[in-house]
């Protein structure tokens, strides 16, 4: 198992729009558990494959009280099948976009298809914080930050501070 470098805005990579698993092979499950070791080592809730710069529709998440069991969830090439209702989520976090904290609106409940992590079609129908991080992992793997969700007043200050930060180093 591996700890895995997580790619930050702006990189380029986390634009990436990626491409389905077509077998679970050995190097998807090695990807997987470096994800999950990933996502906890950095106190994640989720992670997807984008931000450790795979381009495999992959993500894992474990939104459970008791992280320290490390029984993660994994969905393979995930999608939302239908969404209902309007939710403005906690403030969202991501580990690709360092300390930045904002709310965005979401879907108040979605339906999700995926494989499970042997192949096995599933359904998953959830609502609140459950759906937003479903809908969180999922715009990744579509390419999408939250920061792309919220006003762009707001994400033009959030980049400016990028770009003073970064001139700085
Ligand atoms: O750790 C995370 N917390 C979080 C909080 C609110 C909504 C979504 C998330 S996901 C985020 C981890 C991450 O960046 N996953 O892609
Ligand atoms: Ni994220």
């Amino acid at each position: 198992m591996a700890i895995l470098n997580i790619l930050t805005y702006p990189d380029k990579f986390l634009k990436t729009i990626t491409e389905p698993v077509e077998n679970i092979d050995e190097s998807v499950v090695k990807l997987i558990e470096d994800m999950a070791e990933t996502m906890y080592e950095n106190s994640g809730v989720g992670l997807a494959a984008t931000q450790v710069g795979s381009d495999k529709k992959i993500l894992v998440y474990d939104i459970s009280a008791e992280r320290e069991k490390k029984e993660y969830q994994v969905l393979i090439n995930p999608e939302i099948v239908s969404s209902e209702g309007e939710y403005l989520s906690e403030e969202e976090g991501c580990l690709s976009v360092p300390e930045y904290r904002a709310n965005v609106k979401r879907s108040l409940s979605v339906v999700v298809k995926a494989l499970d992590r042997n192949g096995q079609p599933l359904t998953i129908e959830t609502e609140e914080l459950h759906a937003v991080v479903l809908q969180h992992e999922i715009d990744h793997l579509n390419g999408i930050l939250f920061i792309d969700r919220i006003s762009s007043l707001k994400r033009e200050i959030y980049k400016r501070r990028v770009k003073k930060h970064l001139k700085n180093k």
